[in-house]
């Protein structure tokens, strides 16, 4: 069946004033139980078995020359991933924390980190790629990680350093065949901020501000975790500059919460999703330069 976006549709699942007081004032909240058990299995089995998934991966080398990857798409598609990100307790939960009722979907992408895999993210934030673009305002924005799996420590969580939206846009320096943000100034923040380790059940989302410190480390158990994230802005907070994959700002009509477990979707992952390497440099081009 083909997805219809039916206006009227309430979140099951609105986030409190609390979790949006505690969003502005530590730059991230972990909403528990945004998401049902049976309808993480369903996104979990389109991990494990979908061909679509590998064929979009984008593979991003750490400072140690381990690899980690992940499948990106922009925009709006027909596919069970897609459907979450558009689900009424999204949406509404995007435009209580971005305090605007019209957003767009800029990308997403779902990160897994198998068993013993060593890989680093390192600290990084979101909004300076989108400031390259030309997004004006970071408060306009958000990120959002949803647990498809349990996440813990033991198995390289994202972490977030509290309260590092306030230290503003950080500069990037190169790392991998990606960008970090710069060491020193990490080091300094934290002497004054904590890292938070964002552990949650299948189901569970953190939504965080755009400037907000995140990575993740290793996962050192016999279990793969995968981690959901989805980027959203304001439709009045849309660059400057024209024809960007990532800003179609196509009107983000929201699907009913049903929508997951009614089936309202045509396949897994799309192969088709519009998707793109931000990253600095080809992995395979990158390892032949530095071997
Ligand atoms: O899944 C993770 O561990 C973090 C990934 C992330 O932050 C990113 O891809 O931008
Ligand atoms: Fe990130």
């Amino acid at each position: 069946m083909k997805q219809e976006a039916v206006s009227e549709n309430r979140s099951i699942r609105p986030v409190t004033q609390d979790e949006v007081n505690f969003y502005h004032e530590n730059g991230y909240v972990i909403v528990r139980g945004m998401f049902d058990v049976e309808e993480m299995r369903l996104v979990q089995a389109v991990c494990q078995s979908d061909p679509n998934l590998d064929a979009s991966l984008k593979k991003v080398v750490d400072a140690n020359g381990n690899i980690w990857g992940a499948s990106v798409w922009t925009g709006l598609n027909d596919s069970l991933v897609s459907a979450v990100t558009r689900t009424a307790r999204m949406v509404e939960a995007v435009e209580s924390l971005v305090g605007e009722r019209n957003c767009y979907h800029m990308y997403s992408k779902i990160v897994q980190k198998y068993p013993h895999d060593e890989s680093i993210v390192h600290w990084h934030q979101a909004f300076p790629s989108w400031y390259d673009d030309g997004v004006p305002f970071p408060d306009k924005a958000t990120d959002c990680s949803i647990a498809v799996t349990e996440n813990t420590k033991e198995n390289g969580c994202l972490q977030v350093i509290e309260k590092s939206h306030l230290l503003g846009r950080i500069d990037r320096v190169e790392v991998g065949n990606t960008v970090q943000c710069d060491p020193q100034h990490i080091e300094r923040a934290l002497h004054d901020l904590k890292i938070i380790d964002c552990e949650m059940d299948a189901g569970d989302i953190v939504f965080f501000h755009p400037n907000m410190v995140h990575g993740s480390i290793e996962n050192t158990t016999d279990k793969t975790r995968i981690l959901m994230h989805g980027h959203y802005n304001a439709m009045s907070n849309r660059p400057f500059a024209e024809g960007l994959e990532a800003h179609t700002c196509l009107p983000l009509e929201k699907l009913p919460d049903s929508a997951i477990k009614d089936g309202i979707y045509t396949m897994g992952f799309d192969p088709n999703a519009k998707d793109w390497n931000w990253y600095n440099r080809d992995p395979e081009e990158y390892l032949e330069a530095t071997a």
